[in-house]
């Protein structure tokens, strides 16, 4: 981080007029919920006035988090989004670096007259006035930790901000997986912990607090839904609506689901396609080298990280599925270089 672009912020948040909108991606993950649980918590003790602004909602699994309850959801409120708007003077761009990610609230965002600050990991970010964009960063939330930390001190932080800080960082390495080789990671949790970091009270919260009708649904995905697509090294996971509607599917229910078939040695992709109300969305996550955020942006409207990209088609079911087998031969041959199964 630049010292001139830092002191340049210390120096428009010094403004005591200033109102400020945070904004998540669409489909909040525990990144971006985090971040935004710690820094509108940061604001609030700093005496800044600030609001979390969601284009959808918070998942319930985040829920706990402190402030989120607060944040004023667009499907809900969108008056009353649109007036913070109009009357903030900075936005918080969090976890994402485009304003397509922003849903519902981007004809808003877009045209925003004050000034942008984004916080973000993500590759190739838009320009904006103050930019802390770090693709080499486990995530958005570790990112978030170096910010405040520089410019309010470590004092800034407290037992609920560090457990946000933390949802983000293990949520997005999947429990130091993937994204973590980087030895500073370890060394901003240990400051965590030493600031009052409760991370058996974030585990209980974010992986026992499955239900049966969650547990169940994970089941019936890897026995009845899971195919492997020989002769690829691919798995994929169809999950239709009424599924969805058998299993009293919450949002975050299917969270993880993806992740699992590629805990078989062989098999080096995972797709999970879900057919939602509004449109089938794509999930993608690999090992090592192969890329599938390029899979996603080029058939699939979507993009991400290397190991872990999203996307989605306004397109039926069946017809989503054929296009992902039909464009498998393509992304194999092209960037997989293996052998078939
Ligand atoms: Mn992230």
């Amino acid at each position: 981080m630049r010292r001139e672009i830092i002191e340049k912020l210390r120096q428009r948040l010094e403004d005591d007029s200033l109102k400020i909108a945070i904004i998540p991606h669409i489909s909040a993950d525990g990144d971006a919920a985090g971040a935004c649980s710690a820094l509108w918590q940061v604001f609030d003790r700093v005496g800044k006035q600030a609001r979390v602004l969601t284009c959808d909602y918070f998942p319930d699994y985040l829920k706990w988090l402190k402030r989120l309850p607060d944040a004023i959801s667009f499907q809900k409120h969108p008056g009353e989004c649109a007036k913070w708007l109009q009357e903030a003077g900075m936005l918080c761009m969090i976890d994402h670096n485009t304003f397509t990610r922003e849903g519902d609230l981007e004809p808003f965002t877009r045209h925003f007259q004050g000034d942008v600050l984004m916080i973000d990991h993500h590759p190739d970010p838009i320009e904006v006035a103050y930019r802390f964009s770090d693709t080499r960063v486990s995530s958005t939330c570790e990112l978030l930790y170096l910010l405040v930390t520089r410019l309010w001190g470590k004092e800034i932080i407290n037992a609920d901000i560090a457990n946000a800080l933390y949802t983000g960082i293990t949520t997005d390495t999947g429990g130091f997986s993937h994204n973590s080789s980087n030895p500073r990671t370890y060394r901003v949790v240990a400051e965590l912990l030493a600031l009052g970091l409760d991370k058996d009270q974030v585990f209980d919260r974010l992986y026992q607090r499955n239900t049966l009708s969650r547990l169940r649904l994970e089941g019936h995905c890897l026995l009845n839904k899971m195919t492997i697509e020989e002769p690829y090294p691919l798995a994929i996971i169809p999950i239709t609506l009424q599924e969805l509607e058998e299993f009293h599917f919450k949002d975050g229910d299917l969270e993880g689901v993806v992740n699992m078939p590629l805990s078989i040695e062989e098999i080096l992709v995972s797709v999970q396609v879900t057919e939602r109300k509004e449109r089938v969305k794509f999930s993608f996550r690999s090992k090592g080298e192969i890329p599938v955020n390029i899979w996603a942006r080029h058939f699939f409207n979507g993009g991400g990280h290397r190991n872990a990209a999203g996307g989605q088609l306004d397109l039926p079911l069946d017809v989503c599925l054929k296009k992902l087998r039909e464009s498998a031969a393509w992304f194999f041959s092209e960037y997989v270089n293996n052998t078939p199964l």
